[in-house]
């Protein structure tokens, strides 16, 4: 059985678990506490950051993307990877992970960089990001077209950290294509169960996830008496 080092709080991770779980991978946990990782995790992966895949056959994976472009080779019956193959989804990805991802640590952690401009950074990350992000919404309400990619579920954990540094600013911002997309997917039923909350003392299984459910977002469905047992609500953001 694969093994996540996983934190839950941590974008990265957020997309990796749920490739696993639209891929139907079933996989096992451990959310790692950050300022104490666990030595083999460490022994695996030196670098020291999550998430990462110890697979069955001693291979590590070491990078989120490694783990979703992992999890689609096993099982992409539903064609995420293919959909998120495009040039315009590879470069939104790269600017993603690079820019924006550069603009958003100074903006929500100013002190960290000795920013002393967050507006600034605060801009600079909408123009690199989240404007053509608009409007490419704008066109398909999906990266994927009109059901979602890899793409989508890469980007949007960074785009919700975004929105939760100052929520009452980010609703003013002109990008409702952009808006209805992240609000989709904070709801979607994918994302709930991709946050669901581990134990950091052993290793658990993680809850496995009916991928049929996530072919389009939208409303998630009335929760069950199980669902209600086990509680996945996404709360709050890093
Ligand atoms: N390039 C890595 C980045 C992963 C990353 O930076 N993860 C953060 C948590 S969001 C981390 O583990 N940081 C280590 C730390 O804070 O000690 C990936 O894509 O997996």
């Amino acid at each position: 059985m694969p093994l996540l080092y996983s934190y839950r709080r941590c974008p990265y991770a957020m997309r990796a678990r749920m490739a696993l779980l639209v891929a139907g991978i079933e996989f096992d946990a451990l959310e790692i506490v950050l300022r104490d990782k666990p030595a083999a995790m460490l022994a695996l992966s030196p670098k020291g950051t999550v998430p990462v895949l110890s697979l069955v056959d001693g291979s590590v994976l070491e990078q989120s993307l490694e783990i979703v472009h992992w999890a689609f080779g096993v099982n992409d019956r539903e064609g995420w990877w293919e959909r998120s193959q495009t040039t315009a989804n590879i470069e939104l990805l790269g600017v993603c992970d690079g820019r924006f991802k550069h603009h958003l640590d100074r903006y929500k952690y100013p002190d960290r960089f000795d920013e002393t401009d967050r507006a600034l950074q605060r801009d600079a990350a909408v123009q690199a990001l989240l404007k053509p992000l608009e409007a490419r919404l704008q066109i398909s309400p999906q990266l994927g077209g009109k059901t979602p990619c890899a793409t989508d579920i890469a980007i949007f954990p960074f785009v919700r950290q975004f929105a939760a540094v100052e929520p009452a600013w980010f609703e003013t911002l002109p990008l409702p294509a952009l808006r209805t997309w992240l609000s989709d997917w904070l709801s979607h039923p994918l994302f709930g169960a991709a946050m669901t909350r581990l134990p950091t003392d052993r290793v658990t299984r993680f809850p496995a996830f009916n991928a049929a459910e996530s072919a389009s977002p939208g409303p998630p469905p009335p929760p069950s008496p199980s669902s209600a047992a086990n509680p996945r609500s996404p709360g709050r953001s890093t």
